[in-house]
Order: C-alpha cells, then structure tokens, then sequence
C-alpha cells in the first residue's frame, strides 16, 4: 500500500487548519529531506534560477526555475505554464519522483487523494525577497489542491480571502513545514513577507519554496 493511501482522509493531530480545505502540515517534508536537498543541485545547474519579468515590466524580487512537464514562466506578455525553458528552449528536468510521492502524500493528508502533480515552481527568496498577495490562477483545473514545500529560512506567509481586499492572517513556514490548499480554498489571496535575513544550517541565507501543481 502507498503511504498517501495509509493517511488518505485524516490529518496528523498537530495540522494547523487555515481553512476549509487547507492545512499546515508542520514538518512533514523533513522525512524526504535527503531527497529533497539532493536533488536541487543538478535541477538548478539544468534550469537556473532567475528573477521573472512581470507583464507590467517589473522584475521579481524572488528567483524562478520549474522542474517537471510545465513550467511557470512570467514576461511582458503574461503568465503561463509552458512546456520548454525559455532561458534555453529545451523542456524543463523531470520531477524527481521522491518529490512527486511527498506532493502526492501530502495531498493525501488534506484529503485530495490521486494528486499527480506535473509542475513544480522552485522559488528562492534572499533576504528581502518578498511576494505580494495574489490568487495562483493559470492552473487548468482548479479542482486539484497546490502543495507547498518550505526549505532554508522561515518566512512568513499571508493567508487572506477570495477577495483581494479581505484580512490575511499571517503564519511562520518553516524548513521542512508543508502547505497545502485546495477546494473551496484554492483560489484565497496569498502572498509572503519580506524575507528577514538569516543564516539556516543547510540552505544558508535563503529560502526556498516548493509548489507542486497540477497545471494541465
Ligand atoms: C495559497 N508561493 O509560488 S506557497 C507561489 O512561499 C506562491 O513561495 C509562496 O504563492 C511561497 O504562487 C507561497 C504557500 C501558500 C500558503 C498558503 C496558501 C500558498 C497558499 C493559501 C491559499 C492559497
Ligand atoms: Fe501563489
């Protein structure tokens, strides 16, 4: 039996519910760490990160890749999931299955069993980084949940409503802690902090934040 299949419909006793159909599942990614941290090299060396442009023509603060058969891709023109890297024009690395199974299990916790994702956005904030509230949109099929994974420095994140104008409340990710959020709160305004600057034990002086979609 698969472990997402052993957790199918319950959450851990210490999940943190944000909403409905949204959960911090505090640590749950430090049991695929090796995993994790081993594989970023090489997937960043194939794809690098770099700062997106945003179609109103600002750069991101954060730094982008994608691994996976979509990537997210930014530039004057819009946002979209594409099937190349347009640093290079070749496809993006593949998913390394270790992750797709902590995504997929962890889904699994917040009761959306059968998650495939095929998208992962790699997201590296240096100190000051920041994202501004927004709803994540350019998936097909909003009916699957996103998943998130945090690594390195803690950030806090803010957690509003469907309306751009609702109140957020704020949480602290950790390394290791994982997100995820779907159904009747999929489309919720979200954003993070300023990262303040630090120095983490593995990562060093960044964060770096894992989002699993399904985007087609
Ligand atoms: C969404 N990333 O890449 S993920 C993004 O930490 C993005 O890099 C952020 O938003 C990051 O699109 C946040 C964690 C998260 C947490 C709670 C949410 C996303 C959420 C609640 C509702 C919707
Ligand atoms: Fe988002």
């Amino acid at each position: 039996m698969e472990t997402a299949d052993l957790f199918a419909g319950f959450a851990e006793p210490d999940n943190i519910r944000l909403g409905e159909q949204s959960f911090i599942l505090p640590g749950f990614a430090l049991g695929y760490e090796t995993a994790l941290l081993q594989a970023l090299p090489a997937l960043l060396q194939q794809a690098p990160l770099r700062s997106m442009q945003t179609p109103g023509g600002k750069l991101m603060s954060v730094q982008t890749s994608s691994c996976g058969d979509y990537g997210w891709v930014s530039d004057r023109y819009g946002y979209r999931y594409s099937e190349q890297d347009p640093l290079c024009g070749q496809p993006w690395p593949a998913m390394p299955p270790r992750w797709q199974q902590l995504a997929a299990a962890a889904a699994a916790c917040a009761g959306f069993a059968g998650f495939v994702p095929d998208s992962c956005l790699i997201n590296r904030y240096a100190a000051g980084a920041r994202m501004g509230l927004h709803q994540d949109k350019d998936e097909r099929d909003f009916a699957w949940p996103i998943v998130s994974v945090s690594l390195g420095l803690p950030a806090r994140f803010q957690f509003g409503g469907l309306q751009r104008s609702d109140p957020v409340k704020r949480f602290l990710l950790r390394h290791g802690d994982v997100v995820v959020w779907g159904g009747v709160d999929r489309l919720r305004f979200h954003g993070v902090m300023p990262l303040a600057a630090g120095e983490h034990s593995q990562l060093g002086a960044q964060r770096i934040n894992l989002t699993f979609r399904r985007a087609r």
